[in-house]
């Protein structure tokens, strides 16, 4: 029988990978969207068939986390074997200004994804996305046995999240998972995260069309991985024997500056004649450095990054250039899954 995943937050970046690679292994795929005024599904728009064609394995349902009945309605009617919790208010400055619906949505949201999953009781195997930003205060390495000190509304709404999901599966024997992903980028990343900011930036200045960005602190220490590659790490999670918690992190630490340099200089620029401080980017709390240690996904479920920043920095950049100079500004990067065991290779289409 052909597998079905639900995949809540398909329109955003990870969704729209993990779409990708589940259609890529045969998947049927179900994805929540919210009714918005205006389209928001530019990430998948490359994957929808039209529902009258034959052969149609994408379906999108109109949903959203805060409406726990129809989360119940919709998985009574698609019985998924795997449900992917994506969905999320997920930027840090905005929870400081948005904490109650972050709460509400990238916290309790969960619990009522959980809650329709037990109620219609027929196994299914949940992927919560839970985040290194858990770790917050607590100094690098970060592994599965880091203890937590979240320094944001969003970073606290993703430990209650974290928590409720290790409790189903406790109390319950639901196969429940934290996949604690470290920052991942790619040219769909959203363009108020700083990567991409950055490198949509380098790409108007090279062109000519910008000449400053604005940017805050600097310092701030990251483990930036390739989004395409953990979308593999998070379906690796549920084909497990067992339901487990797994890091999943490149191991490499750079700086807000660092990654500057990476996207300036891959187009032959000096960062530093075009960015300057605005206060408006710093956090009330700041989280000052994220390394991963994913030596237990290696171990148990044979998933390794071979993107770091200096490469991804590069990819993004290139994939900026190309979106500008594309006709319709429709662009978006496309991946196939070429070979991936034992070393992951992906290929960056256009
Ligand atoms: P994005 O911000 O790109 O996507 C978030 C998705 O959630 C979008 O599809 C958005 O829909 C949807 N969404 C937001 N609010 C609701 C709601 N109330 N009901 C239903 N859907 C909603 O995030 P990423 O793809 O980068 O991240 C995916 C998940 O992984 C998130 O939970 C994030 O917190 C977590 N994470 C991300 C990391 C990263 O580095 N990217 C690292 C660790 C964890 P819409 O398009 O309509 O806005
Ligand atoms: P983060 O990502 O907070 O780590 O959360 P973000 O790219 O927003 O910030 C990374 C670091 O860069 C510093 N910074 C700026 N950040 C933004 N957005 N804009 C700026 O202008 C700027 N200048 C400096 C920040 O202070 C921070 O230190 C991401 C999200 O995807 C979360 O959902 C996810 O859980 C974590 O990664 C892991």
């Amino acid at each position: 029988m052909r597998p079905r995943a639900f995949i809540t937050g398909i329109t955003g970046q990870d969704g729209s990978y993990l779409a990708e690679l589940l259609l890529l292994k045969g998947y049927e795929v179900h994805g929540l969207i919210r009714r918005a005024s205006t389209f928001n599904t530019t990430r998948i728009d490359h994957l929808y068939v039209d529902p009258h064609e034959d052969e149609v394995r994408l379906f999108l349902h109109y949903g959203d986390l805060s409406d726990g009945a129809r989360l119940v309605t919709l998985l009574s009617q698609i019985q998924p074997h795997e449900v992917y919790n994506l969905a999320a208010q997920s930027h840090v400055r905005v929870s400081f200004d948005e904490p109650i619906h972050t709460g509400n949505t990238t916290g309790i949201g969960s619990a009522r994804l959980l809650e329709a999953v037990r109620t219609i009781g027929l196994g299914t195997r949940f992927y919560q996305a839970s985040s290194s930003e858990m770790f917050g205060a607590t100094p690098p390495p970060q592994s599965e046995s880091t203890p937590f000190y979240p320094r944001s509304p969003y970073g606290a709404a993703k430990v209650y999240s974290y928590w409720m999901t290790r409790n189903y599966r406790e109390a319950y024997g639901m196969y429940a998972v934290n996949g604690i992903l470290f920052n991942h980028e790619s040219p769909r990343r959203g363009a108020t995260f700083v990567t991409r900011k950055i490198t949509r930036a380098v790409a108007a200045i090279k062109a000519g069309r910008q000449d400053e960005l604005y940017l805050g602190n600097l310092d701030a220490v990251r483990d930036w991985g390739y989004a395409a590659e953990y979308a593999e790490g998070m379906w690796r999670m549920l084909q497990a024997d067992t339901a487990d918690d797994y890091v999943l992190a490149t191991g490499q630490a750079f700086s807000v500056r660092d990654f500057l340099k990476f996207a300036f200089e891959h187009v032959g620029l000096d960062w530093r004649n075009h960015v300057h401080f605005d206060e408006r980017y710093l956090r009330p709390t700041e989280v000052d450095a994220l390394i991963g240690d994913a030596t237990k996904a290696k171990e148990v479920l044979d998933w390794s990054a071979s993107v770091t920043s200096p490469e991804l920095a590069a990819i993004m950049v290139d994939a900026d250039i190309a979106a500008l100079a594309s006709p319709d500004g429709k662009w978006v990067d496309k991946v196939t899954l070429d070979t991936w065991a034992p070393s992951p290779q992906w290929q960056i289409k256009s």
